[in-house]
């Protein structure tokens, strides 16, 4: 009897860790559906690597009603990696704007996304939801206090899906990034100035989206009985989120 192809949907799939997950799926195997705003992108990605592309922003309640219309059934994975940082502030000075913004984006848009496809996922047989959250998600640092908030609460969900999906053969499973070095977190964060983005990586060996991409890919393909719940992975200079030691 052959195995059926299993089915992901990878969201913030246009470049960095998406991207890189798209193309590690694809190549062990899977059928992928990649979402983005950014359509241009996406048609590179596919052309690239034969996945399905649907764009939508996670943000937009009409089009993560859309996609959970036209995705094509069955779904066995949804990995939940769009989102991102704004700005660098301490918390007395920072804009509510940039902090609603990041809620938006990191927590309930993956919210937004997980209740839209969850049906999909429990009527697979053997369903996985995989949050790339952040070790801002479990250490604070100074000047990040926006990002560490949504990515604390973004883990927290994570852990209270996991316990009410207990039981159902859905699997919630946790990936927390240090410090990766991908073309546009840093830079997204630092309003599109290059210098400073480059600052963040100078003088260590940073992850590279891919090194990321690896562990999503790890974690979905234990047999479906172990469920990583919470996998934490950063650069080996990085000892903690206030602690890098650089080279001169
Ligand atoms: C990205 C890692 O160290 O910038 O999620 O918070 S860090």
């Amino acid at each position: 009897m052959t195995t059926p192809q299993l089915h992901a949907v990878v969201t913030g799939a246009s470049s960095g860790i998406g991207a890189a997950t798209v193309k590690r799926l694809i190549a062990a195997g899977w059928r992928v559906t990649a979402v983005a705003r950014r359509a241009e992108r996406l048609e590179a990605l596919a052309a690239q690597t034969g996945c399905d592309v649907v764009v939508a922003d996670i943000t937009s309640d009409a089009d993560v009603d859309e996609l959970a219309h036209s995705v094509e059934q069955p779904v066995h994975a949804l990995v939940n990696n769009a989102g991102g940082a704004v700005g660098w502030e301490l918390i007395a000075d920072a804009p509510l704007e940039a902090w609603t913004q990041q809620y938006a984006l990191n927590v309930v848009g993956t919210v937004r996304v997980t209740q839209a496809l969850l049906p999909a996922l429990c009527d697979s047989g053997r369903g996985d939801v995989v949050n790339v959250t952040s070790t801002a998600g479990h250490e604070p640092y100074e000047y990040g206090g926006g990002y560490v908030a949504a990515k604390h609460a973004e883990a927290a969900m994570t852990r209270t899906l996991r316990l009410e999906l207990t039981g159902t053969g859905v699997r919630v499973i946790e990936i927390a990034p240090g410090m990766v070095h991908t073309e546009e977190f840093s830079l997204n964060r630092f309003a599109g100035d290059g210098e400073r983005a480059d600052q963040v990586y100078a003088g260590i060996e940073p992850l590279m989206a891919d090194d990321v991409a690896d562990t999503i890919e790890y974690a979905l393909t234990r047999p479906h009985h172990v469920n990583i719940d919470l996998l934490v992975v950063r650069p080996r200079e990085q000892g903690g989120a206030t602690k890098t030691v650089r080279r001169d």
